[in-house]
């Protein structure tokens, strides 16, 4: 996954400290005067954090902390990056049947068309994903988050 970020400098701002990372508010990335980043290759199914502050004459000024959640791997259910047996487990856990909605919290990633139910259409679009253990599943896999 590829994306850039970008942003408007503060009035007066001469140059921009940039934070990115996993946590909040990320690590320093350097000082620079453009107005955008590239973070690079970002991974899936992760939470990054990113911080801009200002500098002039007069000192930093912090900006505030923002942060996004690249796409995961629809029929993830167990978030570790792969769609093998163990989280077609949890999904056959989650079954509900046709029409009937899934309000177990825990069965989020279950739902994998767009209605409320877990069904066998969830079960079919799932096998379409269905890889090995810790195999990274078919790109065509990534849902929004
Ligand atoms: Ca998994
Ligand atoms: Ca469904």
């Amino acid at each position: 996954m590829d994306a850039d970020l970008g942003w408007t400098a503060g009035a007066g701002a001469a140059s921009h400290d940039v934070y990115f990372g996993t946590a909040p508010p990320g690590i320093f990335r350097g000082n620079q005067t453009g107005t955008g980043f590239d973070p690079g290759t970002l991974e899936p199914d992760t939470t990054y954090y990113w911080r801009i502050d200002e500098l002039n004459d007069n000192g930093t000024t912090p900006g505030v902390v923002w942060s996004f959640t690249t796409r995961h791997y629809r029929g993830d259910l167990d978030r570790d990056r792969d769609v093998d047996q163990a989280d077609f487990g949890l999904l056959q856990a989650c079954l509900t049947g046709v029409s009937v909605p899934s309000t177990d919290p825990t069965c989020g990633r279950a739902r994998q068309d767009a209605d409320s139910d877990v069904d066998l259409e969830d079960v079919a679009a799932f096998l379409q994903c269905l890889g090995a253990s810790g195999q990274t599943p078919d790109p065509a896999c990534l849902c929004v988050p």
